[in-house]
């Protein structure tokens, strides 16, 4: 499913009143004064792919003894997402700044005990790995800070493309024929989309052949001397090999680099280009 540049907010608020003490009674004992305010913050998937979804889910919790006045809860998913839905809460408020992400959501009064759940389902565009924070405060003094912020890490992957350009022979006579093998690699972890591989050779190269893979789509153009290939997808970790075979009538040096170009974000673009020297005498 295509959710490029897609992100949702789906907030669900939970209170859940007057039995946490129970659930919080192994922590230690609760503060005499203030509001203790608690953040947990986690992420799911933890590891993704470019425009998948994941999703961040945050328990703020109210350890007393007092009520937390005005609580707001704050984070920074970004900046790596597109837009956000604002319209399933009207308690969050959501501040986007130049494709920032940063939100704040007034929680209001928190009961000593309560418990609010928070959940927000973003979709990351490049790949990357994206630590964000998040907090919450009130107007209530807090006992211990210490435990307002929560940060998570999300690691979300492309498809890095490789490409291997190798000739054989690599020296060789006039009008013998020499091949050229492309290797398309996908390193993952996504699947490649769209894939193309294209290389114009040298001046003076004449095609007598070409072989290239099944779901595969070749040309070589020759007033341009130009090669295309493509595809529609390359999993992770699959390989295609296209040969090419050319002559060179006249003696001389022969050096170009191929390239490889892919829909998908590649998170290391610098092995997408190889390149082949052959030798003609
Ligand atoms: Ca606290
Ligand atoms: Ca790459």
């Amino acid at each position: 499913m295509a959710l490029r540049g897609l992100v949702s907010l789906s907030l669900a608020l939970v209170p859940f009143l007057g039995a946490a003490g129970s659930v919080e009674a192994a922590e230690g004992p609760w503060p005499e004064t203030g509001a203790d305010l608690k953040l947990d913050k986690r992420v799911d998937p933890k590891r993704t792919t470019t425009d998948n979804l994941v999703t961040y889910t945050y328990t703020v919790t109210n350890r007393g003894p007092e009520t937390a006045e005005n609580t707001v809860l704050t984070d920074h998913v970004q900046p790596f997402i597109s837009n956000i839905d604002t319209s399933p809460s009207p308690q969050c408020v959501t501040i986007t700044v130049a494709g920032t992400g940063l939100f704040r959501c007034p929680l209001g009064d928190l009961a000593p005990g309560a418990t609010v759940t928070l959940k927000i389902s973003v979709a990351y565009r490049d790949p990357g790995t994206y630590t964000n924070s998040a907090s919450v405060a009130s107007d209530t003094p807090d006992p211990d800070i210490r435990n307002n912020k929560d940060k998570v890490k999300v690691v979300v992957g492309g498809a890095d493309l490789k490409l291997r350009k190798t000739v054989s022979p690599t020296s060789t006579t006039a009008g013998s024929e020499v091949t050229y093998t492309y290797t398309v690699t996908n390193k993952g972890p996504s699947t490649a989309q769209f894939v193309l591989l294209t290389d114009t050779l040298p001046e003076g190269a004449v095609q007598t052949g070409l072989v290239f893979p099944p779901g595969w789509d070749c040309i070589f153009d020759a007033p341009t001397r130009t090669l295309q290939c493509d595809v529609d997808s390359l999993a992770a970790g699959a390989t295609a090999t296209v040969l090419l075979t050319v002559r060179y009538d006249a003696p001389g040096t022969y050096r170009n680099a191929a390239e490889v170009f892919v829909f998908t974000a590649d998170p290391n673009t610098a092995d997408n280009r190889d390149q082949a020297t052959v030798t003609v005498s």
